[in-house]
């Protein structure tokens, strides 16, 4: 299975490229990358990072892979650094996604119901329109909301059913609990167990994940199953061990519930 991973690279701070690359792998996925930018840290509780936007690098790299031939199974987009990009990805899965191939958008906006520095509602309007396209977005609660307007997640995921047929609110805090709230045909939650804290990074390892189980024949109840464990597993180990959470997740331990759920199940 060949999986074409588009986000950013912040060099330090786990997230992005830096966990869907080994996440992705220990899905048995051969994994290739466009990076959108390049940070020194990403930009949630840092302050002073570097930010080189890569948007004509991008144009060139895809230019030369069409000389290659490459096309994907998967084409998963996350952390996009401007409105250009945006657009961009989708000649991008014009180009390179094979015709039965499968098109995961994390629409990376914000959190704690703010936008991440650098965005705001045109960025994400325009984000909406790359949604239309996604067979399966996974926005968390915030961006459920700025993508839909409803702040309740179950009235966002109906109305993210409409522009797209499986959407996937990651976190959903109502009177009922805390659950991960999904359309397949009709709403669907799943419940979690909540960690008190916030994990910067998590969003990144759940996404990683879900998209290198449903690229390989998972079913989409199978591949949250599988993905809300490893996300878990690696929140409740990042509670114990890494004391400033800004520095992102320890995952790379958990990595085996992936290995394990793959195995015999790799996709050529
Ligand atoms: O994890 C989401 C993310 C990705 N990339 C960059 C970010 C963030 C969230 O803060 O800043 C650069």
């Amino acid at each position: 299975m060949r999986i074409l991973a588009i986000n950013d690279i912040s060099c330090v701070g786990k997230c992005s490229l830096t966990v869907a690359l080994p996440v992705l792998s220990a899905c048995g996925a051969t994994v290739d990358i466009l990076p959108t930018a390049l940070l020194s840290t990403h930009t949630g509780g840092f302050t002073g990072y570097t930010f080189l936007n890569l948007d004509d690098e991008m144009k060139k790299i895809c230019d030369h892979w069409e000389t290659l031939g490459l096309q994907y199974d998967v084409i998963y987009s996350g952390y996009l650094g401007s409105r250009a990009q945006i657009e961009f990805v989708k000649d991008v899965k014009r180009r390179f996604l094979k015709p039965d191939g499968i098109f995961v958008v994390d629409p990376v906006l914000g959190d704690h119901f703010q936008f991440y520095k650098g965005f705001d509602e045109s960025f994400a309007a325009e984000m909406r329109t790359l949604c239309a396209l996604a067979d399966y977005i996974l926005p968390n609660d915030t961006e459920a909301f700025l993508l839909t307007g409803e702040r309740d997640a179950v009235r966002a995921l109906e109305k993210l059913a409409s522009i797209c047929p499986h959407p996937i609110v990651t976190g959903a805090e109502t009177e009922e609990g805390y659950f991960l709230c999904y359309f397949d045909g009709a709403v669907k939650k799943i419940p979690l167990n909540k960690v008190e804290g916030s994990f910067h990074g998590a969003g990144d390892v759940f996404a990683s994940a879900f998209a290198g189980c449903i690229g390989n024949g998972f079913s989409l109840a199978e591949s949250l199953g599988i993905s809300i464990e490893f996300c878990h597993r690696s929140i409740v180990r990042t509670a114990e061990e890494v004391p400033d959470k800004k520095y992102g997740m320890n995952y790379e331990k958990e990595l085996s519930v992936l290995t394990d759920a793959f195995k015999g199940k790799f996709r050529a």
